[in-house]
Formats: structure tokens, C-alpha cells, sequence
């Protein structure tokens, strides 16, 4: 019995939620089934079928009332909360069927990812729940505006991605927002060459900090994490890429045509 989740990682913002909905749409399409999993306790309105809502078990809004938290605080009261009661997560998961395909729309604080060990705690009970995990790591084509920025953005990506240890992918999203952008400057940013970011970086920091910038570089480099799969989201031959390319990588397709072929092998061996 194996199941298939993309969680959707990145900064607030970064179009996660929204790319949920454009992937259900899409799928919905082509007659796919394809849940959506709220896990963000703040949201508060949604453009897709919700298919299973944190906010029925806790909500920022109860807790920071009720305890008086601010709004981190009592996002990362909720987390916990969850964790501790991860069994109502497996009930609602359980009414999933072999191969069904789940999203999962998470909130955005990086510190969720990097100083608490929710999401991995959350990761290991997906895979032993017979999930197949990858995460896409989101963050948006304001990114691309200068070399710092874009830097920085790779570091809070690798850094997701070493706590998690899943595959991974970055995604840079809103890319309908780059149309004044030339072709060559995008790629180059989808496919970064290392050594241009670095000098570019060390043109913005004082000399002193020249071998901190190279040693960051090449950490990025070593990790892959200066490419990206480019998304725009009005356009859907790039959402069936990006989809195409984690149908790949969780070997979704291989797994479908499996079990449609098992009913040959029930009639074969009954013969
Ligand atoms: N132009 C454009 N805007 C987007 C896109 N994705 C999200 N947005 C806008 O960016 C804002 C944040 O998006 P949301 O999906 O809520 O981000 P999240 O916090 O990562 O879930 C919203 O106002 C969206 O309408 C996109 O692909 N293109
Ligand atoms: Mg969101």
C-alpha cells in the first residue's frame, strides 16, 4: 500500500497555497484525484478543497486567545499540539486509498523547519505510514531581483533540506511576475553559475568577508542548491512539468500502472 505527498515548503508569501489550488485545478482536469492538506493554523480562507484542515484540531486564533500568545508563539503551540496528536492526522489519512496522491500546504515560518524538529517528526510518521515524501521548497521570482537575495534564498532551501533529509526540489514560483526579465537573465538564475554569485555577493560585502562568501558558495554548489525548476502558475504546461518531474522522482506512474495491472494476475492465477 503506498501513498504519495508533496509537502510544499518556503517562506510566507512564496505562493504555496496557491499553487495547491492551481494543482488540484489542473488535476481535477485531467481526472486526477488529488487531496489538499491544510497544515497552516493561521489560514484563514482557501482556493482549493480542503481534504483534511489543522484548524478542526487547533487554530492560532483559540490558542493565542486562550493563552495568551502572540502569533508565533501560538503557531508553534500548534505544531506541537499536532505532533502530540498525530493519530487524529493518521485517522483523517487513513480514509486514503493505495496511491492516492495528498498535497500538503504548510505555513511558512522558516523556524518550523530549521529550529524545531516538527517537520521531520511529521516526515518520519508520513514514510511509516507508507507515504512516499518529496518536498518542494518554494520561493518567489522577487528572489531573482539581486544576487544577495537570491543567496539568501538558497541558504534557508538547503537548509530546509538538510533537517528534512527527503528529496527535494526548489521551486521558483510566480514566475508570470518576470516577464519584463530577458530569457538569458532567468536562466541564468534557474541554472546559477556559482562563481558569478559569489563575486557578485563580494561586490556588496566588505573584502574581510570574501572567503565566508566563497566557502558559502561552494557549500550551495556541492548541495545543487542554486538550481530551480521554474513555475508559473497561469500557465499549465509548467505546472504538468514540475508535476511530471515529482511523478518521476516518487515513481507515481510505475506504481499506478502496477496496480492496474493487477487484475491480470489475480485472473492469470485463478486460471
Ligand atoms: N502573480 C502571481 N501572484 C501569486 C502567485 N502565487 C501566489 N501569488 C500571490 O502571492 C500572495 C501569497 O500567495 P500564497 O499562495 O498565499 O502564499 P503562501 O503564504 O506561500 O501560501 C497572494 O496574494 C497570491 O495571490 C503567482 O504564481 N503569480
Ligand atoms: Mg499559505
Amino acid at each position: 500500500m503506498v501513498k504519495f505527498a508533496q509537502v510544499v515548503l518556503g517562506p510566507a508569501g512564496s505562493g504555496k497555497s496557491t499553487y495547491c489550488a492551481e494543482l488540484q485545478r489542473y488535476c481535477n482536469d485531467k481526472r486526477r484525484v488529488l487531496h489538499v492538506i491544510n497544515l497552516d493554523p493561521a489560514a484563514e480562507e482557501f482556493k482549493y478543497a480542503v481534504s483534511v484542515d489543522i484548524r478542526d484540531l487547533i487554530s492560532v486564533d483559540e490558542v493565542g486567545e486562550e493563552m495568551s500568545l502572540g502569533p508565533n508563539g501560538a503557531l508553534v503551540y500548534c505544531m506541537e499540539f499536532m505532533l502530540h496528536n498525530l493519530e487524529w492526522l493518521e485517522d483523517k489519512l487513513d480514509a486514503f486509498v493505495d496511491n492516492d496522491y495528498v498535497v500538503f500546504d504548510l505555513p511558512g515560518q522558516i523556524e518550523l523547519y530549521t529550529h524545531f524538529p516538527f517537520m521531520r517528526e511529521l516526515i518520519s510518521k508520513l514514510h511509516r505510514w507508507d507515504f512516499r515524501v518529496q518536498a518542494l521548497y518554494f520561493l518567489d521570482s522577487q528572489f531573482m531581483a539581486d544576487s544577495t537575495k537570491f543567496f539568501g534564498g538558497c541558504i534557508t532551501a538547503l537548509s530546509a533540506m538538510i533537517q528534512l533529509e527527503i528529496p527535494h526540489l526548489n521551486i521558483m514560483s510566480k514566475m508570470d511576475l518576470t516577464r519584463d526579465m530577458t530569457k538569458r537573465k532567468v536562466d541564468e538564475y534557474m541554472d546559477a553559475d556559482i562563481d558569478m554569485l559569489i563575486s557578485d555577493l563580494s561586490r556588496t560585502t566588505p573584502p574581510r568577508f570574501m572567503k565566508l562568501n566563497n566557502a558559502m558558495g561552494s557549500l550551495l554548489d556541492d548541495f545543487g542548491m542554486v538550481s530551480f525548476v521554474p513555475l508559473d502558475i497561469t500557465d499549465d504546461d509548467s505546472i504538468a512539468t514540475l508535476l511530471l518531474m515529482v511523478d518521476l522522482a516518487l515513481q507515481y506512474e510505475d506504481e499506478v500502472d502496477q496496480s492496474r495491472e493487477v487484475p491480470d494476475e489475480v485472473d492469470e492465477c485463478s486460471e
